[in-house]
């Protein structure tokens, strides 16, 4: 058991919860998963090596951070933060690079260690801009996180980790924009990106796949904590809370309250376009493949039967998929993490 900066026990998954993790995701699990205590944040062993680093990341005041457990609207606002920052007229050619390579993922790298994925050849995309970004650096120190660090002025920067684990002074110092999405889709999203990223592989059942959730064991671990931990400092003057249901349903409302918060100053003819430009459509078919071909790191039969990455995008698409004891099961859950919360989360559009 190792101790970290951010003061949580790094405690290994062994026996039976490690071999079932083992059985589902064959993507990662092989790699040895690790519990950060207190709290039960779930991760493949690799982070270990990036946790310190990451907590000790220095931030800096022109620094957007956009946090969000997986699946909850991140690159959704990736795309709509680095637009509202650095493409405010939709001219900027640096836009025609993938949001990621725009927008690092700061603990990407323990995601890239999957045997299932080939080592990125040197003419990849990805380690061309690593290459440029950080001349003479060590990508085995981490791609991701050293082109976070080298991104230039203002950075934007995305991250599923929990507050508890970020540097402790972001909040003091740089922006976050958080976004929570309701837990009946987050799943259903979750379930098909873990199916979909060779990353990840997972071969097991919807069902067990919303046991996982419910347990806290899948990837980053508890969804409430997460949410309770930036929920409760929403009210301080560098953290921006959003709803991907209210995004999703009052866009151009939501774009003039990030509008006020980034303090960038845009009209609303320009909030009007890049609400288009960053409609699930627009992205959905400006949707950029890095590597070589898609077959690299997605399972192409999963696109083939339920979509790629921009799969639905909607609000309320879990309709359909319980079954009554699984919703009853959920619900049950939802209901018991919710008290004392008062977020009430839309599960509908209507
Ligand atoms: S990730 O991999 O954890 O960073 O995924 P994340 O970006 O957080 O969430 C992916 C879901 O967001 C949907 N998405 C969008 N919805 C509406 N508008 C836009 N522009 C948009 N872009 C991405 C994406 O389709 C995933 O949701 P589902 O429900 O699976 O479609």
């Amino acid at each position: 058991m190792t101790s970290t900066a951010s003061g949580h026990e790094v405690v290994p998954l062994e026996g039976d919860e490690l071999r079932r993790q083992e059985k589902d995701f064959t993507g990662y699990a092989d790699l040895g998963m690790v519990r950060f205590n207190p709290g039960r944040c779930l991760f493949m062993e690799p982070f270990t090596k990036f946790a310190d680093k990451i907590y000790k990341f220095p931030v800096k005041s022109s620094d957007v951070y956009v946090v969000t457990w997986p699946k909850c609207g991140t690159t959704w606002c990736q795309e709509i933060v680095w637009t509202m920052r650095n493409n405010p007229n939709l001219d900027n050619q640096m836009a025609k690079m993938p949001v990621n390579g725009r927008v690092p993922f700061l603990e990407f790298d323990m995601l890239l260690k999957s045997k299932l994925l080939k080592p990125p050849a040197p003419d990849n995309p990805m380690m061309q801009g690593f290459q440029k970004m950080c001349p003479g650096k060590d990508p085995s120190d981490g791609v991701f996180f050293q082109m976070s660090e080298a991104l230039p002025d203002p950075r934007t920067i995305k991250s599923h980790l929990p507050l508890s684990l970020l540097p402790p002074d972001m909040l003091k110092t740089s922006k976050v924009v958080y976004v929570a999405r309701n837990p009946k889709d987050v799943v259903v999203s979750f379930h098909h990106h873990s199916r979909l990223f060779k990353g990840h592989n997972y071969v097991g059942s919807f069902e067990d796949f919303v046991q996982y959730f419910v347990d806290d064991d899948l990837l980053y671990g508890p969804y409430w904590l997460h949410l309770k931990e930036a929920w409760e400092r929403r009210e301080e003057s560098n953290l921006h809370f959003i709803f991907y249901e209210d995004l999703k349903s009052n866009n151009i409302e939501e774009l003039k309250k990030l509008n006020r918060f980034l303090e960038t100053k845009l009209t609303d003819t320009q909030l009007e376009k890049i609400s288009n430009y960053t409609s699930f459509n627009e992205m959905k078919s400006r949707d950029l493949v890095p590597g070589d071909s898609a077959s690299d790191y997605m399972n192409v039969e999963v696109i083939h039967k339920d979509g790629g990455f921009f799969r639905k995008g909607t609000v309320g698409d879990w309709k359909g998929k319980y079954t009554p004891e699984l919703e009853v099961k959920i619900d049950n859950w939802i209901k018991k993490n919710l008290q004392g919360f008062g977020i009430n989360f839309k599960y509908s559009t209507a």
